[in-house]
């Protein structure tokens, strides 16, 4: 992995249903994200946070989309940061903001790796098309619109399109998934585990099989760790808590197996709202896993 990281702050909620996760880049930052990222041994650079509006001051004009223009703003500006983060040789580390701002991400690695892997940890599917969408909320639609599908504005960024392949995406910790996103993840055979199988099978096999499925097919592997993945009794600061997820250690143990397959390219945390947190919880939690996704070890 890169010893180089550049963290990259998006204050977006514009992308969700309420107001609170454009906190989340500076709660990540209160809980000494670049201090522990030092302590594990990478140069870290911080550029701070890309400008985003406040909805106050915009009005909704299409509630099957809400806020398009601004999100697709904000997205291409952070697209075009990721691209040149990875062009001076270094590893892109997104901080949410609304999970919309993956497709920014995501752009901007795909530019460099037209192969590229995701493992998408969620309680969601974000795999909604606008038709599909239960609230016109566009955190509910990255993978979608990742894939080729949904509203041109937001799938054309950077002009090419589709930036991923459904056969290298993994989503984890799913438990929630409207009707349409069934739908769209039997269509195209996308990998998905959900509660259920980790549950029955556990984290360690389900991370296993998942490193073992995207590692020689990709090239690199992108991580977008949704914190409402995890149950809400453990970290209860997210935009759209569900209960019944990841555990605490479950989760570091994902991680610590990423860190262990050697194949990231870039990562975003997102969806930590300290509007709803208790003490910051959630923020430091996020940073525990971003130290442990890094290659911080218990011994
Ligand atoms: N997230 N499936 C719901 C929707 O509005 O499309 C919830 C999406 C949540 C998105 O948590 O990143
Ligand atoms: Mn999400
Ligand atoms: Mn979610
Ligand atoms: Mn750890």
């Amino acid at each position: 992995m890169h010893k180089d990281i550049t963290i990259i702050g998006v204050p977006l909620d514009l992308g969700a249903g309420r107001r609170g996760v454009d906190m989340g880049p500076s709660a990540i930052r209160y809980a000494n994200v670049k201090e522990r990222l030092e302590n594990a041994g990478y140069h870290v650079k911080d550029l701070g946070n890309l400008y985003v509006p406040t909805p106050e001051t915009y009005t909704i004009e299409n509630p099957k989309l809400k806020y398009l223009k601004e999100v697709k703003k904000v997205n291409e500006e952070l697209a075009n940061q990721v691209k040149r983060i990875i062009e001076e040789g270094r590893f892109p580390l997104v901080l949410g903001g609304d999970h919309s701002i993956a497709i920014g991400t995501i752009a901007g690695v795909s530019s460099h790796y037209p192969n590229m892997g995701v493992i998408w940890f969620d309680a969601h599917g974000d795999i909604n098309t606008p038709e599909t969408s239960p609230t016109g909320n566009i955190h509910g639609m990255p993978l979608a619109v990742s894939l080729g599908k949904g509203h041109i504005d937001l799938v054309n960024i950077l002009n090419f399109s589709p930036k991923i392949k459904p056969e290298n995406i993994v989503i984890i910790g799913a438990r929630d998934l409207d009707k349409g996103e069934r739908e769209f993840i039997k269509t195209n055979g996308i990998r998905v585990y959900t509660m259920h199988e980790i549950d029955r099978i556990g984290m360690a096999k389900v991370m296993e099989e998942t490193i073992h499925y995207l590692k020689d097919k990709t090239d690199g592997v992108h991580l977008s760790f949704d914190l409402d993945c995890l149950d809400p009794n453990d970290a209860p600061g997210v935009g759209t808590p569900v209960t019944g997820g990841v555990t605490y250690r479950e989760g570091h143990l994902a991680m610590e197996m990423i860190a262990e397959a050697n194949f990231l390219i870039s990562a975003e945390f997102v969806e930590v709202n300290p509007i709803l947190d208790v003490r910051n919880r959630t923020a430091e939690i996020a940073v525990g896993l971003m130290a442990s996704a890094f290659g911080e070890k218990l011994l």
